[in-house]
């Protein structure tokens, strides 16, 4: 009877054991997809070489330099553009199934438009990426747009604020297709909608900052965003899938927004900063238009305001037809969690996002920090956020097309790092295994270090660390290149799985 309680102890705790303490030990699925992610302002460098024409990002670091912390430029960043060889070797080397990367729009079109010219010497930059990938058995995972409009979109009719600019990417786009999508399986069009429209029009953090009408500018930005996704995953369909059969999707930014209480007030807050970020864009890809919530919450305030119709732009039937199903799998870049707290509404007066939203927000001070004041480690967070997309948009394909950690750089030990990955892809495992997401791919950011934007070089999210005071920009692994070297090659997170 004793030995009988004692085994049946020790089975349940050794159920206990593998099901919940050493959930690590099991293998991510054989066809699941390991790979790295960089974007082209951030690392090609060479800014003016061959041809390249000027973009939002070159102008914006050079007209207001004092914009950025460190008052530095992507001028040369990683000078990735003169070493290609060294990195390609370098992703041989990690053994990654894919590299996710971006195309700079202005170095293969100088001006951005099909009819102007087509710059060669930037084509041939690209293919040669793509046919030494090949050739190494890498697969490419292409953004069409990160974030750097040519210069001159900007200054003819207002780059993503105006309908002009959906034909003129469906022209880029097609002109991709046709030039490297004989070799691209996977087409990202837009890198982030929401940090580009909401940092891009509202707040001033990303190029082109301009910050003319608050709680306007950026649904018009997200309105035209989601038209040239939808027109060039057509053209894709159309004319290209069936002879490249490759696939297309967007990548979407959101945070998990945990509610701050169990005051279902605050589960509502936290839900509809779901809706207003991620929301935003996938429930148009899924059913066709803007979250209910937005729709309401927009224009009720727009009417108090004055306005006569919402300040959130409406979609025509056709267009609503046009942008419905436009996706083979959602792109997810996620990072970090955040509290949602419930916050009464604000007295109407000036437009601004914000104020549609009315949340208030918070990072709880347990959660362990980086460089990036955004960034805390909160690795439950993506289990969360993915089992909802999972229940809010008809289970998707998922691949997560970026998902890193910051330090200050100067640190190639970065067990913090590795703590990160390895948290956030246990988390990776529970999402598949124990709630059924379908993610298939997961993508570290970043490759190396690089230029982050508003930050300039304060902040270094790399598996390399890159040496910008040196010419030669010479790359370093950190103990982070061998963590993932072994996940990727073991598809284990410990030392051995089951
Ligand atoms: C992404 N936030 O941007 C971008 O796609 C990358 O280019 C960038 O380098 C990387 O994440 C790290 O920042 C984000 O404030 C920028 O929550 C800001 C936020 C999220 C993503």
């Amino acid at each position: 009877m004793i030995l009988q309680k004692l085994l049946f102890v020790f089975y349940t705790s050794s159920l206990f054991w593998k099901n919940n303490l050493c959930a690590d030990n099991r293998k991510f699925p054989s066809d699941f997809k390991f790979g790295v992610a960089t974007a082209s302002y951030q690392v090609e460098g060479a800014w003016n070489a061959d041809g390249k024409g000027e973009n939002i990002w070159d102008h914006l670091t050079h007209s207001q330099p004092h914009l950025v912390k460190d008052n530095s430029t992507g001028d040369i960043a990683c000078d990735a553009y003169h070493n290609s060889k060294e990195d390609l070797a370098l992703l041989e080397d990690l053994g990654v199934d894919f590299y996710h990367f971006s195309l700079s729009w202005a170095r293969i079109l100088p001006t951005g438009y099909t009819d102007g010219p087509v710059n060669e010497a930037g084509v041939k930059y690209y293919a040669n990426i793509l046919s030494e990938l090949e050739k190494r058995k890498i697969e490419a995972v292409i953004t069409l747009f990160h974030w750097d409009m040519p210069q001159k979109l900007q200054d003819d009719f207002g780059g993503l604020l105006n309908d002009t600019f959906i034909d003129v990417f469906a022209s880029y786009a097609q002109l991709a297709f046709r030039l490297f999508g004989s070799r691209v399986k996977y087409w990202i069009t837009f890198n982030e909608p929401f940090i580009m429209c909401q940092h891009g029009f509202e707040n001033a953090r990303k190029a082109p900052a301009i910050t003319k009408a608050p709680g306007i500018d950026l649904y018009t930005c997200g309105h035209v965003v989601l038209k040239a996704h939808a027109k060039t995953y057509r053209i894709y369909d159309k004319l290209y899938r069936k002879t490249q059969k490759g696939r297309i999707a967007i990548a979407l930014d959101t945070d998990w927004f945990e509610p701050a209480s169990a005051d279902p007030k605050d589960l509502e807050a936290a839900e509809r900063f779901l809706q207003f970020q991620f929301g935003w864009f996938a429930h148009p890809l899924v059913f066709g238009n803007y979250p209910q919530v937005m729709i309401d919450r927009i224009e009720e305030r727009s009417k108090k305001e004055g306005f006569k119709t919402s300040r959130l732009p409406e979609f025509t039937k056709k267009e609503i037809d046009e942008i419905k199903g436009t996706f083979d799998f959602i792109g997810l870049n996620h990072y970090t969690s955040t509290l949602a707290k419930w916050r009464e509404d604000i007295a109407i007066g000036k437009p601004e996002s914000s104020k549609d939203l009315s949340v208030s927000v918070s990072k709880d001070s347990s959660w362990e920090g980086s460089a990036s004041s955004w960034l805390k480690v909160v690795p439950w967070g993506l289990r969360k956020i993915a089992k909802w997309i999972k229940d809010t948009y008809k289970n998707p394909e998922i691949m997560i097309a970026e998902n890193g950690y910051s330090d200050p750089g100067g640190i190639l030990n970065d067990s913090r790092r590795i703590n990160y990955y390895r948290e956030y892809l246990s988390n990776v495992l529970k999402a598949i295994y124990d709630d059924g997401v379908n993610i298939t791919a997961y993508t570290a950011w970043s490759f190396m270090d690089n230029f982050e934007w508003l930050e300039g070089y304060t902040q270094k999210f790399g598996l390399y660390s890159v040496n910008f005071s040196d010419p030669e920009r010479p790359r370093t692994p950190k103990s982070s290149v061998n963590f993932y070297k072994n996940v990727i090659r073991t598809r284990c997170l410990v030392d051995r799985c089951l």
